[in-house]
């Protein structure tokens, strides 16, 4: 399984992941694989209420109940003065306010405020007797009025989620120029104006979360085994916001992590009462969520209600947008739930077109749910999933050509300055839709919906040209925009003795395939084989630092930082092939594996090199240190933006209102590829995740009680095989400008630019019978409903 060296391994192979050897083997290690010598087991009494007060909390039963060690509440944690779960991003209200930051306790404390809050931790000897001391625990609980849409909660007379505020308001924040919108409404020749709701989705990572704590006295330190995306900063929350510890004395582990999706970049409660039970109990002690927790307190997805509207002139020139999003937070703030809403969505706004005004205003708004945080994508499936289904409700009103509309409005020089903040530094947006026209054989449709309707069934085409903005972020912008850390990336590279080289890297992998394509370009730049390179991740105590995955960020900015110690490594080595080949070392060139002396053939193998930094006679130890390892932080300039045209072809039979997806094209622009195969893959599963969110998952919430209605895959619809159809998938390439690969991220661009494409296929299926609106999940019984009601309107 692991890809033979005779093969291509270079950048742009599409070499075979080597960690898949590990993991069809049943070989790789996750949290709950780990075991340490005397360790508990937890499990988490949540509360079955959205919104109470706690009068009482008696544990005595569940204290002598047979292999209990402890139960803790939110108590025994102020006792001890834990800290709250902190929010990792700060946002300044419109009036120039901090958002509201009410407290968090990782136990609750006095009041529970979503249905699987955490009220008592029950530690026990084995998972079981914990589980079944939990139900000996009695707690009084006073039941209050609870809410769970976000524009419920903005209602007057709404129930208030946090005591610190008369109100569900965290923050409202705005993004452009609303004069000029405002006036260039006025005069537009045509505005469109639609409703929509983005579904709440649940993550469904295949490993539950799961952690394990041990503290060891020894020497006062703790180790934390957690299944996470971003091992550094949940140190960095734990110790220095919660904990109140210097860093150094907590070592976090993410071994091998099954899936995250964004759900995993958090600082859970969880991971806090874990830590700190661990060293009040003195023990290890492992918890692993069951499914049904993971329903409840995996931070959700999306959840956004919008009202968009476009200004256009007689041409189909966009001319100005404006936008009201109300965002969910849910019940209390997730590390990145605010940056969610605002800057990762509303400076997505302007699409690929050159709308010359924009406006933005989001509401982030408390309620009585599980925190709402990034899922893959995180706040740009949101903008392209507006600007989408907008551009193509034009489209229709203005009778152009879906293709047409967004050739005419497409950005076509670059760089470009958005006017909500950003700037696109380079793409061929054209050639992205060309492309994906040729592939879908656009041409052909009229015939296939001909032949459709014949069969009695609605065939429809929908388009999708989205961008978004990836390799999270030039630091100082992100330290203005709130950011509560940097968000640059480290690699450190050992070149041992035999040549043989071990890479640490800040970014983590958890399906991404990173021990490959990382290995690609570190082998490509040495010379030497792709076997000989390993990729170390996700230890706080191997990895000097790092930001972790999130934002199709890991190739981009980490990728970068190995490209800067590879390069150190290259200097070094020619000061090393200097000496021994009795030259200077500006004379020295290094190519395919070898460093010789310019228009020579005099040359030295990377392995001699390596060995000779290790060989202190070889050259003098006052000019020059003995080994070859290198360390290299990288900050990008910039983000990187991915973009690309996905058109969907969908058949509907107006009998049942059951959709199928009869082909899915995506044509994407990725930059410079490593490994054209992990890239497909990646699409793929974006694409399938994009059509889920369509099609079939829906989070739901009962309105008046606040109680998860869709809590299981019983409720809850998640994408099969048999739900999609072969992706037809093409790229174009324009190098990203600013880092030395060229290289976008590519981990979310599927789930971004599908979602508008199918619901746009929908509506263009239906638009023959009058329908002009639907939300998704496009379920049968939705599409269904729509069908009947646009019959009775005609
Ligand atoms: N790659 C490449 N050439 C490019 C871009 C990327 O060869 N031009 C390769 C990279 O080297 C890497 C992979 O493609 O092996 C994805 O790279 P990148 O786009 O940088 O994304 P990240 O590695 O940072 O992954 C994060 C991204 C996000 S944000 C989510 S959410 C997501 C996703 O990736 N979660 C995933 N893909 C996932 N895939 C799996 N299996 N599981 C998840 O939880």
């Amino acid at each position: 399984m692991n890809a033979p060296s005779e093969h291509e391994t270079g950048i742009g192979a599409s070499v075979r992941r080597k960690e898949d050897y590990r993991f069809v083997t049943g070989s790789g290690k996750y949290t709950d694989d780990v075991q340490i010598p005397g360790q508990t087991y937890a499990y988490f009494l949540r509360s079955p209420h959205a919104h109470a007060t706690i009068r009482s909390i008696d544990t005595s039963a569940a204290r002598s109940a047979p292999g209990v060690i402890a139960v803790l509440t939110g108590d025994d944690l102020a006792a001890d003065k834990v800290g709250g779960v902190p929010c990792g991003w700060l946002i300044t209200d419109v009036n120039g306010q901090p958002m509201k930051e009410p407290p968090h306790p990782a136990l609750a404390q006095g009041k529970v405020r979503h249905v699987g809050d955490q009220v008592a931790l029950i530690v026990a000897a084995t998972y079981l007797q914990a589980k079944d001391a939990a139900e000996l625990i009695e707690v009084d609980y006073d039941a209050l009025p609870a809410v769970a849409d976000a524009r419920d909660a903005l209602k007057s007379g709404a129930p208030v989620v946090h005591d610190i505020a008369h109100d569900n308001k965290c923050y409202t924040w705005a993004l452009g120029d609303k004069a000029a919108v405002d006036a260039t409404f006025a005069r537009a020749h045509h505005v469109t104006r639609i409703e929509l709701i983005n579904n709440r989705l649940v993550p469904n990572a295949i490993e539950p979360r799961a952690a394990l704590a041990q503290y060891n006295r020894g020497d006062d330190s703790y180790t934390l085994y957690v299944a996470n995306q971003n091992p550094h900063v949940e140190r960095l929350l734990l110790t220095a916001f919660v904990l109140g510890l210097p860093e150094h004395k907590m070592r976090v582990i993410a071994p091998d992590v099954g899936g995250g999706f964004g759900s995993k970049i958090f600082l859970y409660a969880e991971d806090v009462v874990l830590a700190w039970a661990s060293k009040k109990l003195n023990r290890p002690v492992k918890w692993t969520a069951e499914r049904s927790e993971s329903f409840l307190t995996d931070a959700h997805g999306r959840d956004h209600a919008t009202v968009a509207e476009m200004a256009v002139g007689a041409d189909g020139k966009f001319l100005a947008m404006r936008v009201h999003t109300v965002a969910n937070l849910g019940a209390y703030l997730s590390t990145f739930s605010t940056s969610v809403p605002t800057i990762l969505y509303a400076t997505l706004l302007a699409g690929q077109y050159s709308t010359p005004h924009i406006y933005a205003e989001i509401d982030g708004v408390f309620t009585n749910t599980t925190p709402v945080d990034a899922y893959r994508g995180a706040g740009r499936p949101e903008a392209a999933y507006v600007v989408e289904r907008l551009v193509s409700t034009v489209a229709r009103e203005m009778n152009i050509d879906d293709v047409e509309l967004r050739r005419r409005n497409f950005i076509t020089s670059f760089p470009y300055q958005t006017p909500v903040a950003l700037q696109y530094d380079i793409g061929d947006f054209n050639a992205c839709l060309d492309g994906a026209v040729e592939l879908a054989d656009v041409a052909g449709f009229p015939a296939r919906r001909e032949e459709a309707k014949r069969r009695g069934k609605l065939r429809g085409l929908g388009f999708s040209t989205y961008i978004e903005a990836c390799g999270l972020a030039p630091s100082n912008i992100a330290g203005a925009l709130g950011a509560r850390a940097g968000l640059y990336e480290v690699g450190e590279i050992r070149v041992h003795p035999t040549g043989s080289v071990t890479v640490f890297t800040g970014s983590h992998s958890h399906g991404q395939g990173h021990e490959t394509t990382f290995a690609q370009i570190v082998s490509a730049r040495l010379g030497i084989p792709f076997e000989q390179v390993d990729i170390v991740h996700g230890d706080t105590g191997r990895v000097p630092f790092g930001m972790g995955t999130y934002g199709s960020r890991s190739l981009a900015v980490g990728g970068s930082a190995i490209v800067k110690a590879l390069d150190k490594i290259e200097a070094k080595g020619k000061r090393i092939a200097a000496h021994l080949l009795e030259a200077s070392a500006s004379d020295i060139e290094f190519k395919d594996g070898k460093f010789t002396i310019i228009g020579t053939d005099r040359s030295v193998p990377f392995a001699q090199i390596a060995l000779a930094a290790y060989v202190p006679h070889n050259y003098p130890l006052d000019k020059l240190e003995p080994g070859l390892n290198e360390t290299a932080f990288y900050d990008p300039t910039n983000f990187t933006f991915p973009a690309g045209a996905h058109i969907c072809e969908v058949e509907v039979d107006p009998e049942t209102g059951a959709v199928e997806v009869a082909a899915m094209t995506a044509v994407d622009d990725f930059g410079n590829i490593i490994n054209p195969m992990i890239v497909e893959g990646q699409v793929h599963g974006g694409l399938a995740q994009g059509i889920g969110q369509a099609l079939l998952e829906n989070c739901v919430y009962d309105k008046s009680t606040a109680q998860l209605l869709s809590g299981s895959y019983m409720d809850y619809a998640m994408p099969r095989a048999e739900d999609l159809p072969n992706f037809k998938v093409g790229s174009r390439v324009t190098p990203c400008t600013h880092n030395p690969l060229g290289a976008k991220g590519c981990g979310e661009a599927g789930a971004i630019g599908s979602p508008p494409a199918v619901i746009n296929a929908v509506i263009n299926a239906l638009s023959p019978l009058g329908v002009t609106h639907l939300d998704m999940p496009a379920s049968p019984e939705r599409v269904w409903n729509a069908i009947q009601s646009a019959r009775q309107s005609a």
